[in-house]
């Protein structure tokens, strides 16, 4: 049988930030998942990766920060290929956008496209800031989206509706790097006249099985709006220049060049392994099949944007099939980088082992709808279930063979027909995970390798090989053998998943050899020999406890405190002492007092302000009795508005703190006369 031959693809991250849960969901894990899982099959699949260094935030960080483009990138792209790395996301090759490989490979898609005849150049008229001198490209500015009327909306795209906006439309614009309102200049671009694909692209997309159905309607969404021609030029000095003549000082847009990226990667990949045509085989092959995942945030550019510039080129293949997730929440609200909430991977990685991440996260897969990850939920996943469940039957499996064989696997009996349909059982939840990991339903999968654990918990409890070690030696060796060979099983179950964990079985099985080389079939085939001596037992996970999670719970609630306080209590803004003198407050001593019938707050005050008997009305009934007030000195604002109040007028307003739930007079220390100033 022939290799199914497979490029994987996950989207290319910014290198403009680390790398948190969200995108972890939603590109990398489920396709290394799925890379893994094939490669065990036997599949000739490569995963592809990079980082994604152009685009406006990049440059807008680094002038920022002071430094330049350059520095950022670097730095992130080191980042990101040690978390990923250290999370066991195994890419075969990890390249950047910024190299010159990418470079050429860019411009040739550009120069193809234009000698097709595909581009369109156009004047147009785009949003320049005079102070900064330049053209406000995409993010550079910022303002109400014409469409939703929502704020923060780019210049490329609206961040709430998701629509492509024309920059000169967006109401309220203002340059991101010095607030001041650009005006309109004219200049001119390059456009991929997206509509004049729209039917073929069309026609592709409703032709493929198997696609999710977030994908589909996303696209026909589009397709109803009606696709428009889309600038891939751009006037900004970062970025893959255009390779024109006439195109000096643009760049092409970061949308253009990063999708082309899986393929720079690619030819990367192919030239440091000395094969440098071998790329082809999988972009330029009809029988290979290219795979696609990403955040939803980007069906778009690989559903319709991507595969038109390859159905422009030709000769490539076209995505087989766009795995695009919906969000990951966190502890009940949006993920947001800007406000720093949110869980980073390195951070993470610093604190935890990745495995139980791995666990947690592929039970929540946002694969049909948004999730919700907590710190709790994945305490408890570890604890309940990796820890009790799957690490627990490994334990004591190996625990017993360490006391009662010396750590040797014993000689089995006869199967029994119990034993027969537990192992049946067992490679059914087996090929049910690998199938539902073929249809990319990867929640699905790991809940049925943790179906073998507790299989297997439940084997051992109702075999009871503690005593039968004594009455039936037999059984028990049988019984036992039979638990090792499913906790060899459980190590190819959970490779996938959990690679760390897995290899850390084979150690303990002393089975090493088959380390990052496990192939599915031959490695059923071969059973475990009695006589066989296994490695060392040890704890495959540990529980983590309460005080582990505490700090990072607190750490994301002081976040959400942070921004709600910004959000509620603007910083008081300065006034100066001839405003605050505007206010008259004055000493009143309270002379009748009663509560307003029909209200559960009101007090009805007659207090004498030293000129005279003046009512208030105020609303602290519910903490001071009409008879603890009468006889105060009180502290009212004596030249406020007559207001009327359930239709009492109040002539003046009396000072109190207040708190979340209480109240508490503001009075004064000394008997002082009525009608003093308070100031
Ligand atoms: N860098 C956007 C993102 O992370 C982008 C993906 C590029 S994939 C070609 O959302
Ligand atoms: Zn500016």
């Amino acid at each position: 049988m022939r290799k199914e031959k497979i490029i994987v693809t996950s989207a290319l991250p910014y290198a403009n930030g680390p790398i948190h849960l969200g995108h972890l969901a939603g590109a990398y894990l489920p396709a290394d998942i799925f890379v893994r899982y094939k490669r065990l099959r036997g599949a000739d699949i490569i995963y592809i990766c990079g980082t994604d260094e152009h685009g406006v935030p990049i440059t807008i960080e680094a002038e920022k920060k002071g430094i330049s483009p350059k520095d950022i990138v670097d730095k992130y792209y080191k980042i990101h290929k040690e978390s990923f790395e250290k999370f066991g996301i195994k890419f075969d090759n990890f390249s950047r956008t910024t190299l010159k490989i990418h470079y050429e490979t860019s411009q040739d898609f550009f120069l193809k496209l234009y000698e097709k005849g595909f581009l369109k150049k156009k004047r147009t008229k785009q949003l320049y800031c005079p102070k900064c001198k330049r053209f406000l490209a995409d993010r550079f500015v910022e303002g109400i989206c014409p469409y939703c009327k929502k704020k923060g909306a780019r210049g490329d795209q609206c961040e709430n509706c998701g629509k492509w906006l024309e920059q000169t439309k967006i109401l309220e614009p203002k340059c991101k790097i010095c607030l001041t309102t650009p005006i309109i200049k004219e200049t001119y671009h390059w456009y991929i006249p997206l509509g004049n694909f729209q039917e073929k692209i069309k026609n592709w997309i409703l032709s493929k099985k198997g696609w999710r159905e977030n994908v589909i309607n996303f696209c026909l969404g589009w397709f109803n709006e009606g696709l428009e021609d889309r600038a891939v030029t751009r006037d900004l000095e970062w970025g893959v220049p255009v390779p024109l003549e006439e195109a000096k000082g643009k760049v092409l847009y970061v949308w253009f060049d990063a999708p082309i990226g899986y393929i720079s990667s690619t030819k990367e990949w192919a030239i440091k392994n000395g094969t440098p045509d071998r790329w082809k085989e999988y972009w330029k092959n009809p029988d290979a099949k290219l795979y696609h995942f990403i955040g939803k945030d980007n069906i778009v550019f690989h559903a319709i944007f991507f595969p038109i510039m390859l159905m422009g080129y030709g000769e490539f293949n076209l995505p087989d099939n766009v795995i695009a997730n919906e969000f990951l929440n966190l502890e009940g609200q949006k993920i947001s980088t800007s406000r720093n909430f949110a869980v980073w991977l390195d951070d993470y990685l610093s604190k935890f082992p990745p495995d139980p991440l791995r666990y947690a996260l592929t039970t929540i897969l946002p694969e049909t709808r948004d999730t919700d990850f907590s710190w709790k939920y994945f305490q408890e996943r570890n604890n309940s279930e990796l820890a009790d469940i799957l690490g627990n039957f490994i334990n004591r499996t190996l625990s017993f063979v360490k006391v009662n064989y010396d750590g040797v696997v014993p000689l089995p009996g006869e199967f029994n027909e119990n034993d027969r349909e537990i192992l049946d059982r067992i490679y059914t939840f087996l090929d049910n995970s690998g199938r539902m990991i073929e249809n990319f339903e990867f929640r699905k999968a790991i809940l049925e390798v943790m179906n073998i654990a507790r299989l297997a918990n439940k084997y051992f409890n109702d075999e009871q090989p503690w005593k039968t070690i004594k009455g039936n030696p037999e059984r028990c060796r049988t019984t036992i053998y039979l638990c090792l060979e499913i906790t060899r099983v459980l190590a190819l179950a959970i490779y996938s998943f959990m690679p760390f964990s897995s290899g850390k079985i084979l150690k303990m099985l002393n089975l090493d050899k088959w380390k990052d080389k496990l192939n599915w079939t031959e490695f059923l085939n071969e059973k475990l020999r009695g006589g066989h001596k296994l490695g060392e037992p040890f704890i495959l996970f540990k529980k983590i406890e309460d005080k582990d999670i505490i700090p990072e719970i607190k750490k994301l609630e002081g976040v959400l405190d942070m921004s709600e306080k910004k959000e509620e209590k603007p910083e008081p803004e300065l006034i100066d002492i001839n405003e605050f003198m505007k206010v008259d407050l004055r000493v009143a001593r309270v002379l009748k007092a009663e509560r307003v019938p029909k209200t559960d707050k009101l007090l009805k005050m007659e207090v004498d302000d030293g000129k005279g008997k003046r009512q208030v009305i105020a609303g602290i009934s519910e903490q001071y009795s009409p008879e603890d007030m009468v006889g105060k000195n009180i502290v009212i604002v004596a030249n406020l508005k007559p207001a009327t109040i359930r239709g009492i007028q109040s002539n003046g307003m009396l000072l109190a703190a207040v708190s979340d739930d209480d109240l508490s007079l503001i009075t004064v220390e000394k008997d002082i006369p009525a009608g003093s100033r308070v100031r």
